[in-house]
């Protein structure tokens, strides 16, 4: 990785290892962000650590994902996190200001620096030249009281871009074009570093979809360089200030170089059920589509809505198409309603929604049975949309427009003259909705507000050198943290409840498993290649040790969900033969003997099947890790180390 830009920042930030792709290293964490329905969680475990202030230097705590409050639990939430906020000199955005990473990217990105956020698509910032990485809430947590975030140095890949992209093709389908060369593993371990002369005919938002969208890649992170367009980006938010220039040498050494031509690319879209099952609009053109939706951390950006609205104007939404709006933030609702555009919606036919994540996590919209729905989201796991016989495409706002004018899947470029959109030199900023941090002064009286919703963690429990147990279920590949702990708009709401959420475990793909395991009062469970991908959700690992889960078998995991199992006490265990896999069923007994020995010798960890036969184990795991595994968890690792 010498003189990539990753290798620049990761330099400035080193705390310990070498940057040798494969080891651990850690770096000091500049910037945290937290999202309401992971906060909840990542605060009660800081709250665990107590100090009186945070060490980083700037965190913000965004309300985006429960805003429906269909009960008291969300707004009970909310009151905790502004709170927590107050109490400790975190900025509070409150919710309808806007998405978290929409608004971190407007407001508190900075290149350069370092950001942990509990969210996957945290590295949506990497748009603007940060190294952004999506994580567990306990890695902020630890972040939040000075804790340097260790994890697995990635690999550094270069993406070269050249060309412009036509009109009609946009940044969402370069980024549907890498995951349809690359797939939904093939970022997993790595960076993806974009460069050449292409960069320069993208704009800020348009570097974040495709830095957002490379979570889906599995990849660590994704950056661009910091150049005249990020300065004129910075600029209109006021913020010249946090300007500086970055990008990687002319003779970088990245491990591996994509090219991309943006003349090629033409409009994508991924089919029904993954992020990577992309094809070329016109090949799937005139199926009948009944709703079309603008938003998410992907795609709702000023220019996203301005094109989005100019292609509407004096133009009808198809009537059997229920068009939803949902804008990134209340900054760029603001603008359009000054300049007019969002009338071109309403006149359309639109239906505008609150500016928060909203559907994209299932909350509201639903779709109608059977529903064929296009969205400029990033998540297409069946049945995330609310709906679980829903088939949901993810487009470019270009595409989906295109379909709620004709109803069906359009390939955009039949709309005739692209409307060229000119980002505001200057954005009007108003922040009745953004809580700075008080003085220290003011903090000290400040009473943390739990409601009766808000229930304590699972307590970490250290790791045993025999364990015994019962394979719960077995699953496929690709199981996605949305399998695991499944969220919308009815157990949404209790995350902050473990012991409730529980039984929600599994419950779209096997509805007995929390019966299972609370008969059994634990058990094993064995998934397939990427084992975890998709969202941060700790919940996907809290409930699985609340529930007394102690080992995870799989042929390989998505990173983040990896290090929420070992974070929560869990053994992420992977099969060394994977045709081992096949042998192991549901019901199994295993028996391990000697977890602590093996690894504290770095042995592989034998399973004695049934009482019959043995297969061999590995486990990647750092250093740290192991610490964590053997104290049960990272609030006990912390604790004794601070
Ligand atoms: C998502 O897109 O799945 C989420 C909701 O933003 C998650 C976080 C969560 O589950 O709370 C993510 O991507 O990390
Ligand atoms: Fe919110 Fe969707 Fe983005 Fe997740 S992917 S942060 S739910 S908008």
């Amino acid at each position: 990785m010498k003189g990539t830009l990753t290798e620049k920042i990761l330099k400035r930030h080193l705390v310990k290892g070498d940057l040798i792709p494969g080891k651990e290293i850690a770096i000091k964490i500049d910037q945290t962000l937290t999202q309401d329905a992971t906060g909840t969680m990542a605060y009660l475990e800081f709250l665990n650590f107590k100090v009186d202030k945070i060490k980083t230097k700037l965190s913000v705590s965004y309300v985006d994902h429960n805003t429906l409050q269909s009960g008291f639990e969300n707004a009970d939430d909310h009151l905790f996190l502004q709170s927590v906020a107050e109490k400790y000199g975190i900025y509070f955005s409150k919710p309808g200001n806007g998405i978290c990473h929409q608004v971190h990217l407007e407001r508190f990105a900075k290149p350069g620096d370092t950001l942990i956020g509990s969210d996957s698509h945290t590295p949506t910032a990497g748009g603007i030249g940060m190294i952004a990485i999506g994580v567990g809430g306990m890695d902020v947590a630890s972040a939040l009281v000075g804790y340097p975030f260790s994890f697995t140095c990635p690999e550094v890949i270069g993406v070269q871009l050249t060309g412009k992209l036509k009109p009609w093709s946009a940044a969402k389908d370069i980024i549907l074009y890498l995951l349809q060369k690359l797939s939904v593993k093939g970022g997993v371990g790595k960076t993806l570093e974009y460069f050449g002369e292409g960069v320069l005919t993208l704009s800020v938002p348009e570097r974040a979809t495709i830095t957002n969208m490379g979570a889906e890649l599995g990849a660590t992170t994704s950056i661009f360089p910091s150049d005249k367009i990020t300065y004129k980006f910075l600029k209109s938010f006021g913020r010249v200030k946090d300007f500086i220039e970055l990008s990687a040498d002319k003779d970088a050494e990245y491990s591996k170089i994509i090219k991309v031509n943006l003349n090629e690319i033409e409009p994508l879209i991924a089919l029904p059920h993954m992020p990577d099952n992309v094809k070329k609009v016109k090949e799937v053109e005139g199926v009948k589509v009944n709703q079309v939706i603008i938003g998410s951390c992907t795609n709702s950006s000023y220019k996203d809505l301005m094109t989005a609205a100019s292609i509407l104007k004096n133009k009808k939404i198809h009537k059997d198409v229920s068009f939803v709006v949902a804008p990134g933030s209340k900054t760029i609702l603001d603008a359009l309603i000054k300049n007019k555009h969002l009338s071109y919606f309403i006149n359309a036919g639109a239906r505008i929604i609150e500016t928060a994540c909203g559907p994209c996590i299932g909350m509201g919209q639903a779709p109608n049975s059977k529903g064929i729905t296009l969205r400029t989201f990033n998540r297409n796991f069946k049945g995330r949309s609310g709906t679980q016989d829903a088939e949901v495409y993810l487009v470019s706002v270009e595409t989906a427009v295109a379909a709620a004018i004709y109803g069906k899947i359009t390939d955009p470029r039949k709309l005739g003259k692209y409307p060229i959109i000119k980002e505001p030199a200057k954005m009007k900023l108003d922040d009745s909705l953004l809580l700075k941090p008080l003085s220290f002064a003011k903090r000290k009286n400040i009473q943390i507000i739990m409601g009766p919703n808000i229930k304590p963690l699972p307590e970490d429990k250290p790791l045993q050198n025999k364990i015994e147990s019962k394979v719960l279920a077995k699953f496929g590949d690709n199981i996605t943290t949305d399998d695991i702990m499944p969220a919308g708009a009815k157990i949404l709401p209790l995350r902050s409840n473990i012991p409730e959420i529980s039984k929600y475990i599994f419950s779209k793909l096997d509805p007995e498993f929390y019966k299972k395991a609370t008969e059994a009062k634990g058990g094993i469970i064995v998934g397939g290649e990427n084992y975890g991908q998709g969202s941060s959700r700790e919940h996907a690992a809290l409930v699985p040790q609340y529930l007394n889960i102690r080992i995870v078998l799989a042929k390989s995991f998505a990173r983040i969900h990896k290090s929420n199992l070992i974070n929560c006490g869990i053994l992420p265990l992977t099969f060394i033969n994977p045709s081992d896999y096949e042998k192991i069923n549901a019901g199994d007994i295993i028996v391990f003997n000697d977890v602590i020995s093996s690894l504290n010798g770095k042995k592989s960890i034998i399973g004695l099947v049934n009482n019959n036969f043995n297969i061999d184990f590995s486990y990647n795991l750092t250093d740290t890790e192991i610490k964590i595994l053997l104290a049960g968890g990272k609030i006990n690792y912390i604790k004794s180390n601070l």
